[in-house]
């Protein structure tokens, strides 16, 4: 027992003989693939935790077989399965552990594997322990032949391109080929982010239509009273129809399903499929991830796998923001939500909108969609598992949109942008134009002042969104 000001601390035994080995060798971990591997930014809480090594053997520890003492009922085998830390720095607070694959719970169904235990376990009770000041994961490794064992995606960005009538053909994942292909999909978010009643909110979405490609329901947008889901999807599907009748052209149409309750969830699905009919391969689902947890993305990822699945993020910034120093950053958050099988998720604006970001957030659109990525610390190989593409979002508009691709250095994303087309002085359609505007703009590689002299959408979004 320990004396520590006013409290009393109970001290857990010296666990580093059992749970770290600082002699194994990281490339041999990776060569066997028999463990994920972990890097975490870990601080000791001085003066309970004794020393760094010791503290992290009891992180590793308690994300694994042990706990704070000995138990007689430890075997032979459970120690077989121990996580164990494998390397250390503690001037960079930089902790490595190896988590046997061993470890993680496989469905009685089918033998697959689940993001769910490797979350219980990875970023668990660890979180809250009494000798640790703070842990966050910077990068996560999983071995190739268990990333087999989790669903991916069933639909990739390519189903979008052919739905919307694009050449799909020099798109080469497995590749990673970045340059662009005319993959640029100008999308929104139906603005208000809630109020809109049925028949302002299918108007919304037909103005939209006009210019733009994919909409998508604001994540609160669900069944609201003054909005109900059997009112409003009717209607939204006879604006989609009015809109392509006009224009000639298709358009996706992300419909919110998520609900704390997976029978609720496939029940949504069932019925905006249903009421899309014969267009049904233009809805994509969204999933609110992060809030409604790795449940819900999978049953959407399997009651409607040939749906193309949305993940948005709501919320992901209490433990990927880089002010917080538990949790998990954005990049872990992305790696997971691949293996979940998002075919898209929210990754932020790279610094050029109003959400916190960094230009260097694009490393996190690189590693969603190649087939071999480096992390931080991990180069990670996807086993051929199909990309997630890079939905972005927050606070953009044309004209933040050059600089965000120059530094992107490509253009096959998703781009929502709610204020950005709703915001814009002439309207939603023109809005979307003059995103598709920016694009062209910056593929010709021409100065953004003399292309919107030629270009009325474009000129008039420095006109909507002066500042910018
Ligand atoms: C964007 C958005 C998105 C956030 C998510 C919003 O609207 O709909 O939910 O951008 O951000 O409600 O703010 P605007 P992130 O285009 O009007 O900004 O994925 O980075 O967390
Ligand atoms: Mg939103």
């Amino acid at each position: 027992v320990r004396i520590c000001g006013e409290r009393c601390v109970r001290m857990g035994l010296d666990q580093s003989n059992r749970y770290a080995k600082l002699d194994l060798d990281e490339e041999t971990l990776i060569k066997e693939q028999q463990h994920v591997l972990v890097a975490y930014k870990m601080r000791p809480k001085y003066p309970i935790a004794v020393d760094y090594v010791s503290t992290a053997a009891h992180f590793a520890a308690e994300s694994s077989t042990g706990t704070n003492v000995n138990v007689c009922t430890t075997d032979d085998h459970t120690m077989s399965v121990d996580a164990v830390v494998y390397e250390v720095d503690e001037d960079e607070e930089l902790m490595k552990i190896a988590y046997p694959v061993k470890l993680f719970d496989r469905n009685i169904t089918d033998g697959r594997a689940m993001v769910c235990s490797i979350l219980t376990l990875v970023i668990g009770n660890n979180q809250g322990m009494g000798d640790v000041e703070y842990g966050k994961i910077h990068d996560i490794f999983i071995p190739p032949n268990f990333l087999r064992l989790f669903d991916g995606p069933a639909v990739d960005i390519r189903h979008m391109w052919r739905v919307l009538g694009r050449e799909t053909d020099d798109y080469d994942p497995i590749v990673g080929k970045t340059e662009w292909n005319g993959g640029f999909v100008v999308g929104t978010i139906i603005k208000p982010k809630l109020g809109l009643r049925p028949k302002e909110f299918a108007e919304a979405a037909y103005q939209f239509r006009l210019g733009g490609d994919f909409l998508k329901n604001d994540e609160p947008q669900g069944n609201q009273t003054f909005c109900p889901m059997r009112t409003v999807i009717p209607i939204v599907v006879e604006a989609m129809k009015r809109a392509m009748a006009e224009t000639g052209r298709r358009v996706f149409f992300s419909a919110n399903i998520t609900a704390d309750d997976p029978d609720e969830m496939i029940a949504r699905g069932k019925y905006v499929l249903g009421q899309f009919d014969h267009l049904a391969e233009q809805v994509s689902l969204l999933v609110d991830g992060y809030v409604a947890g790795p449940t819900a993305v999978t049953t959407s990822r399997r009651n409607f796998p040939r749906q193309y699945l949305h993940y948005h993020r709501a919320g992901h910034g209490a433990v990927t923001s880089p002010q917080t120093q538990r949790g998990y950053t954005a990049l872990v958050l992305s790696k997971i939500s691949r293996m979940l099988g998002a075919s898209g998720i929210h990754v932020g604006t790279m610094g050029y909108g109003k959400m916190e970001s960094e230009k260097s957030d694009k490393d996190i659109v690189y590693m969603l969609e190649r087939d071999i990525a480096q992390g931080p610390y991990y180069k990670q190989d996807w086993a051929g598992m199909l990309p997630t593409t890079g939905i972005i979002s927050g606070g953009m508009n044309a004209v933040r949109m050059v600089g965000f691709f120059e530094n992107l250095t490509h253009a096959n994303v998703i781009m929502t942008c709610g204020g950005g087309s709703y915001g814009h002085v002439d309207g939603p359609a023109e809005g979307a134009t003059s995103c598709r505007q920016a694009w062209l703009c910056w593929k010709a590689g021409e100065d953004p002042i003399e292309y919107a002299k030629k270009h009325r959408q474009y000129a008039r979004a420095f006109i909507s969104f002066p500042g910018d």
